[in-house]
């Protein structure tokens, strides 16, 4: 089967089409679906026989997939999950042999473009980044988000890919961005399993593109099942479109549209698609397809057996109701086709997708094969010379007779053949470690590379451009150098939005942005619902799609509450597609000391633990902060700026140039300057500790206080390392809990900066407690770092070095 025949399925729109012609569609769909399920079937036995390590597949799915495939354009979204590779064959966003490609994890993007091995099988994507960090033209092509394996994860970006359709319609300052949209007419399709409907993240989505009707079509596939649990136990009268009926638009208010339709009824399938994806199209309301009647031919993965949990009825009503046995049946009785002909065209597709399958697996397995002769010659040379010669013979014939061997296997024996023969100085050992540096290089790129896009565009190099003050500079409120901040760069840039609760009318609620919604519209400085999820979704989706959204978490405790996207969705995102998509999201919000235990949180452990993949920015003044969005707002990658809470009405001077200057990422500015001790701090906590040195500096005690400006990336030029060599002495000092972002710090500074080295006393933290602070100024005092205790940590450390000069203050 040429390859072509697997691209887009054909519409039933035209007037005038023949039967002839119908009945070429049906057979091509049919062909498709067909050959989906095969891919299905043999990936699984690939499974089951330890050619590939997990299989989860679309068998069930496929009629709805291909009727959802018509309604699907250039220009267009999706946002789904692991079910969907009917639709990506149909659509031509994928085919066979990348599908088995990923099946057998090929590091190699040209194989496997969605991931480059890196997901799990059935994880789509297309690659919308180009190598050199530009955009490929969005609105040209068929456009498939990073799938991930969580399920309902992916719902809050589904909703910012379908608000910028709305942002490009509306807001006609955007015309000139055409490579991302054609006039906001694009539809974003999401599909859910509908287990996974029972998660928050779809209610929340859900009710959020209701308020703010975009191009959003949610399709659940409903199989009755979320592995072994039954709708029964998941979902409220076991029917999602009956309870969301409440959703349903009437009278001119707002809401969706809401379909349901049964998984193998290919005619009514095709209808309602074609019907359900106009109105959504052309009015920008969000619609529901509810697909009902799916199965699970296979059960849920290669993890276990749906005999366990299903009972024989429903396996049998499953058997009979099979979508493609339904589609075959409706084809004969309907003079599609005859019998023999679908058997010769199920004969025909059985063998092409086989040919695929083997083809993808030679592809990789050859190159294998190749690399394992390769080492087990160089460790054989080795081998000759060396007195450990019996071991290697071993390693190098354990290479060539291994079964499922990989990389892991040619690196892990060249490494332990090195280990073996650590005494010996034959030149064939040094071929070896040639070649294990050669690799070395291969293989980061192969599975470590694209934390981040790494391109032109990274904010890593955005030129640095000094702050410039005029002589008669202004003293402002910091909130006000903000505003200024904000304003220039949406002066400069029409491209960029920013949205949260309480960001619009009010202008955020420490009036960052007061008075910028009246000045650029309401499509551009919005109001958002309380639901910070869907506010990062908002956000991923739009900066998937060429904007360049602020999206605002009204203060850092909330950020718990959107994890979910900022851990497993942006972060990855680069990495989950070597570098093939990318989300330059921004993420404003302000923390650290403040009232109360939900308003002074400083969880920045949580953040650099869980969101590598983003630059986190922690500027001790709202300038500093300033320079570090005028960066990020010109670079490619995702960022998170926490501003001090307590610093908005802190005057600062306004710079000549406060929407131009930059504060480049990962340089650390020493404050002050001092002999004693190396202090390392960031945000508010800075404030104090340069409040304490004050008094340290009359005692006698000189401490040098270091701003590292960002903890992603971290001091990159070595600064606190290079305080050591003269302090020998090491004090972090946050706000975050005991072990949390300050053993961070102290990793990058003792190992990574090699400050080890200089040190002559242990390097010490001093954090806030283990609980969060109560409410009120005693409260902070007895929970977060204070002068008292700033100027008693250091002073304990000058004790400990030399008690004579410094007694013990207790
Ligand atoms: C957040 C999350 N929770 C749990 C899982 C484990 N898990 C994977 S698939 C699945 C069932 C999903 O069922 P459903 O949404 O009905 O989709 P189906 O597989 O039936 O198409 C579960 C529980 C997961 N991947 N992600
Ligand atoms: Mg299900």
């Amino acid at each position: 089967m040429p390859e072509s025949t697997l691209r887009a399925t054909s519409k039933f729109n035209t007037a005038e089409l023949s039967f002839d012609d119908f009945k070429k569609i049906v057979i091509d769909d049919y062909r498709i679906g067909y050959e989906s399920r095969q891919a299905s079937l043999i990936g699984r036995r690939e499974v089951l026989t330890g050619k590939a390590k997990f299989g989860i597949f679309g068998d069930g799915k496929e009629v709805a997939q291909l009727a959802m495939a018509k309604a699907f354009r250039a220009g267009d979204w999706r946002a789904g999950y692991y079910r969907d590779q009917t639709f990506m064959f149909a659509t031509g966003m994928s085919n066979l042999k990348e599908f088995f490609a990923q099946l057998y994890a090929n590091p190699d993007i040209e194989k496997d473009p969605a991931s480059g091995g890196r997901q799990m099988n059935c994880h789509y994507a297309t690659r919308f980044v180009n190598a050199d960090g530009s955009w490929v033209n969005q609105a040209e092509t068929m456009n498939c988000s990073s799938d991930i394996s969580t399920t309902g994860g992916h719902m809050p970006r589904l909703l910012g890919l379908a608000y910028a359709s709305k942002l490009y319609r509306q807001n006609k300052e955007l015309e000139y961005l055409k490579q991302f949209s054609v006039g906001g007419n694009e539809v974003a399709f999401g599909t859910i399993g509908n287990g996974s409907t029972s998660e928050g993240l779809f209610f929340e989505t859900f009710n959020a593109a209701g308020v703010l009707q975009v191009p959003m079509a949610i399709s659940v596939w409903d199989d009755a099942y979320a592995i072994s649990v039954p709708a029964k136990l998941q979902t409220t009268k076991e029917d999602i479109s009956e309870i969301l009926k409440g959703f349903q638009r009437e009278n001119g208010s707002n809401g969706y549209e809401i379909f349901k339709v049964r998984g193998w009824d290919y005619i009514a399938l095709c209808e309602t698609y074609e019907r359900a994806i106009t109105i959504c199209r052309e009015q920008h309301v969000p619609v529901l397809i509810h697909v009902v009647e799916m199965t699970q031919p296979q059960g849920h993965s290669t993890s276990g057996s749906h005999e366990r949990y299903k009972s024989k009825d429903r396996l049998t009503w499953e058997e009979e109701h099979d979508c493609l046995l339904k589609m075959r049946e409706w084809m004969i009785s309907s003079a599609i086709a005859t019998e023999t002909e679908l058997d010769e065209l199920e004969t025909e597709a059985k063998k092409y997708v086989r040919e695929c399958q083997r083809e993808a697996a030679a592809e990789l397995g050859d190159i294998i094969k190749n690399e394992l002769e390769e080492t087990a010659r160089l460790i054989d040379n080795l081998a000759y010379n060396v007195a450990a010669q019996e071991e290697l013979a071993e390693i190098a014939s354990a290479l060539r007779s291994s079964y499922d061997a990989g990389r892991k296997d040619t690196v892990g024996s060249v490494r332990k053949a090195l280990r073996l023969t650590v005494h010996e100085t034959v030149a064939e050992r040094q071929v070896l470690l040639n070649w294990l540096s050669a690799e070395t290089i291969k293989n980061n790129e192969r599975f470590n590379s694209k934390l981040f896009s790494g391109t032109p565009q990274s904010p890593l190099n955005v030129p640095v451009v000094p702050v410039i003050y005029s002589e008669d500079a202004r003293l402002l409120d910091g909130r006000e150098i903000l505003n200024a901040c904000f304003d220039a760069n949406f002066d400069r840039d029409k491209s960029i939005v920013a949205f949260g609760e309480d960001v619009g009318a009010i202008g955020d609620v420490n009036q960052g942005f007061a008075g910028l919604q009246s000045k650029y519209g309401d499509l551009r400085i919005t109001d958002t619902g309380i639901r910070e999820t869907t506010i990062i979704g908002q956000g991923m989706g739009l900066a998937m799609r060429g904007l360049r959204p602020i999206a605002e978490i009204q203060y850092l405790d909330y950020l718990i509450y959107a994890m979910t996207v900022l851990c497993d969705d942006i972060a990855s995102l680069s990495y989950r597609t070597k570098g093939g998509q990318k989300a330059p999201l921004i993420i404003r919000t302000r923390g650290h000391r403040l009232e109360g235990i939900w308003h002074s949180g400083s969880p920045m452990g949580l953040i650099v633990n869980s969101m590598r993949g983003f630059h986190l920015c922690v500027p001790r003044n709202m300038t500093q902060a300033a320079g570090l969005y005028n960066t990020l707002l010109r670079g490619d990658e995702p960022a998170i700026v926490i501003e001090s809470l307590n610093g908005y009405r802190l005057k600062e001077k306004l710079p000549e140039n406060v929407g131009e200057f930059t504060v480049p990422l990962g340089k650390a500015e020493i404050l002050k300057e001092g002999g004693d001790i190396t202090v390392v701090s960031y945000g508010s906590t800075l404030r104090i500790v340069q409040e304490a040195a004050v008094e340290l500096d009359k005692m006698g005690i000189h401490i040098e206080i270091i701003d590292p400006q960002t903890l992603y990336p971290f001091d990159i030029d070595n600064v606190c390392g290079t305080s050591l060599k003269k302090t020998s002495k090491l004090l972090v000092i946050d706000e975050d809990v005991p072990g949390a972002a300050s053993a961070y710090i102290v990793q990058k500074i003792v190992e990574t900066e090699n400050g080890y080295y200089s040190l002559d006393a242990q390097p010490r933290t001093l954090t806030a407690k283990e609980h969060r602070p109560p409410y009120g100024s005693d409260g902070d005092y007895f929970s977060k770092p204070s002068v008292d205790d700033v100027i008693e940590a250091v002073y304990a450390m000058m004790n400990e070095a030399n008690p004579a000069k410094y007694p013990a203050i207790f």
